[in-house]
């Protein structure tokens, strides 16, 4: 049975196995129990619910693909669904799980050895330990291998002194532990290298302010990650990745996330939408009687089911191993503007409804601004698929 109380044409349900719609229909349900009633009170404090962590643990939220430690090894379908059910519900509760999933465990177990693996995934798995990612800094944001973070080994084979300023980093105020690249000239190289490591709560020298006066992703936590001669133990290196193509693997596997989660944001404000303007009379009619209503609700309609064919599409070949960074990139660029303009679209057939919290369109709206700029701008990913359609980088 569909998990869609409002009917869609366009629909995945018939290519999806048992377990995925299972999956679907529990990341649902427990959303629209657990989450739904607090988002919007959390949304107008500037609050993050921390009290639901433990809870999207149990639904093996954080970790979700990865196999072992307490994990579910769920597929990329299965992970794309719940990721789609997060976010309708509001994307600052997709992404604290995603940077948990995705930018914080997935480089401990990509590129970690065993040790580390087994010290932190299974408490992060649990939700006990809460993780962030550090590669942002002031003046490096869609540019990130010009970071100026720092880390200088104390003597050869000793520990890392780490030096720099991450900033807007999702989830740093409440981190146990946070993912930090940093370049290092100690790897026998001339030029410096971008190394990734795992900076722990407590380390002196550390620091993680929030970041206030946000008015979009208002229910996740945003700060900074501050780093003053902060000892790093040398087991806390991650051994096995050198390089930008360290981080930028992270984002390739939460941008994928980001391709499904948006789906969620947009079905929302649909549905929103076209259930208002049943109800609403003007002019002696309900507004969906009106064709200019009914052009809004089929493109914003077709839009998403468009979109979710491309995820579905995009997560089969990721399951075969196969998807390639730049077909990511098309997944994140293309169904966050879908998302963002049927935001936009929605938002304006509520009227003067359309700006109320208790609607919940303006808060997604305001959210997809945000996603439209983070883990890749809109315009970088549309450079980063231009680079591959034209063998020209035009970054510069
Ligand atoms: P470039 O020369 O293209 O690449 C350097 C190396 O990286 C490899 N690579 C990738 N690997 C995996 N996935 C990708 N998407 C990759 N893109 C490139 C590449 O093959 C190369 O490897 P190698 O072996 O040759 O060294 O690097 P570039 O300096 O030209 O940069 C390209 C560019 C601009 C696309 C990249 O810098 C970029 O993506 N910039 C955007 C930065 C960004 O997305 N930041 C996100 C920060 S985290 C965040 O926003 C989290 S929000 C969390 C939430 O709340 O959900
Ligand atoms: P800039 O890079 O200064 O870009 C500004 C504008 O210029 C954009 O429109 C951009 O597309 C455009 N532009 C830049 N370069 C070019 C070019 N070559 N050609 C054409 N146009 C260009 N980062 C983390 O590391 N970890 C996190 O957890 C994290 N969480 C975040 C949470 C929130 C709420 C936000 C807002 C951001 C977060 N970020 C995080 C940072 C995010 O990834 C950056 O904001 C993003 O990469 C853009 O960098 P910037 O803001 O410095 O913008």
């Amino acid at each position: 049975m569909s998990v869609h109380a409002t009917p869609y044409l366009v629909t995945i349900d018939h290519l999806l196995s048992d377990d995925e719609k299972l999956i679907w229909r529990a990341a649902r349900e427990f959303c629209d129990r657990n989450v739904a009633p607090l988002i919007e009170q959390h949304y107008e404090k500037g609050t993050f619910p921390r009290e639901l962590i433990l809870e999207f643990a149990k639904m093996g939220f954080l970790g979700g693909p990865l196999e072992g430690y307490g994990c579910t090894g769920m597929n990329p379908v299965a992970y794309g669904l719940t990721q789609v059910e997060l976010e309708r519900q509001d994307s600052g509760i997709r992404s604290f799980c995603s940077v948990q999933t995705s930018l914080a465990m997935w480089p401990i177990y990509s590129y970690g050895e065993e040790a580390q693996r087994e010290r932190w995934l299974p408490g992060m798995a649990r939700g006990e330990i809460v993780g962030c990612f550090g590669l942002t800094e002031p003046n490096a944001g869609s540019d990130p291998g010009s970071m100026r973070t720092h880390a200088k080994q104390d003597g050869k084979g000793g520990d890392y002194i780490l030096n720099g300023q991450k900033f807007w980093i999702t989830n740093s105020p409440i981190a146990d532990l946070a993912i930090v690249w940093a370049k290092t000239t100690d790897f026998g190289s001339d030029a410096p290298v971008i190394r990734g490591f795992v900076v722990e709560r407590g380390a002196k020298g550390l620091s993680t302010p929030e970041t206030h006066g946000k008015l979009s992703m208002r229910a996740s936590m945003t700060g900074e990650i501050v780093l003053d001669d902060v000892r790093v133990p040398k087991e806390n290196l991650l051994p096995g990745v050198h390089g930008l193509k360290g981080p930028l693997g992270c984002l390739t596997q939460a941008r994928f996330g980001i391709g499904w989660g948006v789906i969620g944001a947009a079905m929302s404000v649909y549905e929103r939408a076209r259930s208002y303007t049943m109800d609403r009379v003007q002019f002696d009619r309900p507004l969906a009687s009106f064709q200019l209503t009914q052009q809004k609700l089929v493109e914003m309609h077709n839009d998403i089911g468009k979109a979710l064919l491309l995820a579905y599409h995009f997560g089969r070949i990721k399951q075969n191993g196969t998807l390639s960074p730049e077909q990511v990139s098309i997944l994140k660029r293309d169904n966050v503007r879908m998302a963002l303009e049927t935001a936009r679209t929605a938002r304006s057939m509520l009227g003067g409804n359309g700006i109320m919290g208790e609607f919940g369109i303006m808060r997604h709206l305001c959210n997809l601004e945000t996603v439209y700029t983070y883990e890749g701008t809109h315009e970088v990913h549309t450079l980063a698929i231009g680079r591959a359609l034209t063998g020209l980088a035009a970054f510069t």
